[in-house]
């Protein structure tokens, strides 16, 4: 009889695969800061190329600050030619309150944006005290936000598809027909 104690169930995760092979791709760049953005940039091509993805399958677009992040990837989401986006930025802490509105606004822009759209929206978007913290997080002690970034695209892009397949997909287990919900209803 197999052990059915809560510790021992292991259901397999749905989880998307790292191949890049036929997905497209937006990236939203901020030019603010952009000593910072182009090393995240580089890292997140670097991982989409060394999943599969060529250049044609990759559109870039370039904004001015973090700010713009969400108005632009919202209309890649929406234009249907991306199966996920990448939002690029570094939001750098200053003397006055402008550091806290920026980061709050484009976490939030990004995040609506990818609900309403269903394309899923990568944040790789810096917010850091110092200049070194995000020097750190574009290539240096801790790695390079943007490489990461590119990896959780491509997963995310084929997680999509593949959970709507599963969902699609009729109940495993006894019940065949009606959800225990839909029959408490009769
Ligand atoms: N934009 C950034 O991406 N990073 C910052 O650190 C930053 N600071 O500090 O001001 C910043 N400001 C510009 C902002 O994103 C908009 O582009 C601007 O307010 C115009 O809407």
């Amino acid at each position: 009889m197999p052990d059915k104690s809560p510790g021992k169930l292991q259901p397999k995760p749905i989880r998307g695969e790292l191949s890049a092979a036929s997905l497209r791709f937006g990236i939203v760049v901020s030019r603010f800061n952009s000593f910072i953005t182009d090393r995240l940039l580089a890292g997140a091509l670097d991982a989409l190329g060394r999943a599969g993805a060529t250049e044609k399958q990759i559109e870039v677009v370039s904004v001015p600050g973090s700010f713009e992040l969400p108005v632009a990837a919202k209309k890649l989401g929406a234009s249907g030619r991306c199966d996920a986006v990448i939002c690029i930025g570094c939001v750098l802490r200053g003397e006055t309150a402008h550091f806290e509105y920026v980061c709050t606004e484009v976490a939030r822009g990004v995040q609506i944006a990818q609900l309403d759209t269903g394309v899923p929206m990568i944040f790789c978007v810096l917010t850091c005290d110092t200049l070194e913290q995000a020097i750190d997080r574009a290539g240096l002690k801790s790695g390079n936000k943007g490489f990461d970034a590119g990896l959780a695209a491509i997963e995310m892009a084929n997680l999509m598809p593949k959970l709507a397949r599963n969902l699609a997909r009729k109940p495993s287990g006894r019940r065949k027909s009606k959800s225990r919900v839909a029959r408490r209803g009769k």
